[in-house]
């Protein structure tokens, strides 16, 4: 594998969930393979879980690794081709990306949609300037249109957890004061549409999310109809992607919130969401703080999933 950026990189996606659960039964078996290379991943926003899981994963293969926050220390960077650079911004990503490729050998990108122009996030613009410019391969910590490391963690998390071969998946949006992207929500749907589990999707009406994503998926309006005999509900708040709105608040509707009465019409589903999460907005502490709630475990994952994805990264590079 070269560039990882959606479900369709990985290639055989049962073949990679094996090789997921074979990292997680030794994670040290592969430490020969990154010796003496080195991971740069560079964060346009903030991150915990990514952050602290991705650079696991590679220090488990032996890999080095360089973190750059680009709005902490590093230089303004200009992304449009074409402007005069007189204002705040000292250096073009035109630039910064070669450059980042020459002290590296790996490099992942935390990029998230800006809501200033559809077509540039959509057509994932800063992601494929990296892998076009950086000489290196290239994965993906979170773009403007997919999260596939988290992705990936989901569904290792549901493949350990469900107790039927073709569980119920609700994936529920829920309230957020702050206009959130839709990469979570949009990811999870195209992992879960590779997949041969029952997957619903339910939103209030307005927060329709590309149809590209949304796949075969069954789109219900009705929370509690979709929520009934659920055996996994995934919580996410998404802005807007239907125009005008997008990348907009439309409602902050509190009683789409995760809570025991809701939970009560599933078939006792375990509560998942990607963190960082509002409680009370998203989820009740009720909901996240019981039994069912799975978010740690899902967190913990992500160190599976990153290290599966840059061992096929660094395999490709022999
Ligand atoms: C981000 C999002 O919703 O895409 C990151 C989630 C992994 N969340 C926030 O910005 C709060
Ligand atoms: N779930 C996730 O990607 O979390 P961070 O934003 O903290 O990395």
């Amino acid at each position: 594998m070269r560039h990882f950026t959606c479900v369709q990189d990985l290639g055989d996606l049962k073949q990679a969930l094996r090789e997921a659960f074979e990292i997680k039964k030794d994670r040290f078996q592969f430490t020969e393979l990154g010796k003496n290379k080195t991971l740069l991943m560079v964060f346009f926003n903030s991150s915990l879980r990514t952050r602290l899981s991705t650079q696991k994963a590679a220090m488990n293969l032996g890999m080095n690794t360089i973190v750059l926050d680009v709005n902490q220390g590093a230089w303004k960077l200009e992304t449009e081709r074409g402007v005069i650079m007189d204002g705040d911004k000292s250096e073009h990503l035109l630039e910064a990306i070669p450059v980042m490729g020459c002290y590296c050998d790996i490099i992942g990108v935390r990029s998230f949609a800006r809501f200033e122009n559809k077509e540039d996030d959509y057509t994932e613009k800063i992601l494929n300037q990296f892998i076009q410019y950086s000489g290196r391969p290239v994965f993906s910590m979170e773009a403007a249109t997919r999260h596939p490391l988290q992705s990936f963690a989901d569904l290792i998390t549901i493949e350990e957890y469900k107790k039927t071969e073709r569980p119920k998946v609700v994936m529920t949006w829920a309230p957020h004061p702050k206009a959130l992207p839709q990469a979570v929500p949009n990811s999870f749907a195209e992992w879960m549409n590779a997949t041969d589990y029952e997957f619903v999707i339910t939103h209030p009406e307005g927060y329709e999310l590309d149809p590209k994503f949304v796949g075969h998926a069954r789109v219900e309006y009705d929370q509690k109809k979709a929520l009934e005999g659920a055996d996994f509900v995934y919580a996410k708040n998404w802005a807007a992607y239907k125009d005008p709105n997008y990348g907009k608040v439309i409602n902050m509707d509190r009683s789409w919130t995760v809570d025991t009465e809701k939970m009560a019409l599933t078939n006792n589903a375990y509560f998942m969401h990607c963190l960082p999460v509002r409680r009370n907005m998203i989820v009740t502490d009720d909901v996240i703080e019981s039994p069912q709630s799975i978010v740690i475990p899902e967190a913990a994952n992500r160190e599976i999933s990153a290290q599966t994805v840059l061992k096929k990264i660094l395999e490709g590079l022999q």
